[in-house]
């Protein structure tokens, strides 16, 4: 009876756990399909699919003025922990604006680029030759921006983009 009892409490202590966290991950990523397009939707990958893949921001545009980066990202998707995002961009030259990369702290700040508390991974020079590298090690909303012209670049040259990797044993 003791044991019978003891189970039955284990199940639902499991239950409760599983559907909290399911319900809180539903509604995060019901706000973030709104950043990112159909979270949901997108297609499981396979076994074969299992190692981390390296993606070039922009693809053959790499990182420039003008270019729809939230497209990009959410045509890229899924994204996994592990990942490596690769930013390329000229270095400062006469025929080419400079362009930066920054993390954005939270939402609210990458909608309107507000890079007041951005932490720069990426100056001005980073980008020439093969680019630098940007590993997804963690488990949390990752928001991309251009730092050059006080976010005008950001704002009106749609040089931002936002990525949350998945965790790739839950697929
Ligand atoms: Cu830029």
């Amino acid at each position: 009876m003791g044991v019978k009892c003891g189970g039955a409490f284990l199940v639902v202590v499991v239950v409760v756990v599983v559907a909290a966290s399911t319900s809180g991950i539903a509604s995060a990523n019901k706000e973030w399909s709104s950043v990112a397009g159909n979270w949901n939707k997108r297609p499981r990958p396979n076994a074969t699919e299992a190692a981390s893949k390296r993606f070039t921001v922009g693809g053959d545009q790499h990182w420039r003025f003008g270019f729809n980066y939230t497209s990009w990202a959410v045509n890229n998707a899924p994204f996994f922990l592990n990942d490596t995002l690769v930013f390329k961009y000229d270095p400062p030259n006469d025929t080419t604006f400079p362009h930066s990369v920054y993390l954005l702290p939270d939402y609210r700040s990458f909608q309107n680029c507000d890079l007041r508390r951005a932490r720069k991974i990426g100056d001005v020079g980073a980008g020439g030759g093969d680019g630098f590298e940007f590993v997804l090690r963690r488990w949390q909303p990752y928001y991309f921006a251009c730092g050059e012209h006080g976010g005008i670049h950001c704002k009106d040259g749609l040089m931002k983009f936002a990525v949350w990797p998945l965790i790739r044993w839950l697929y």
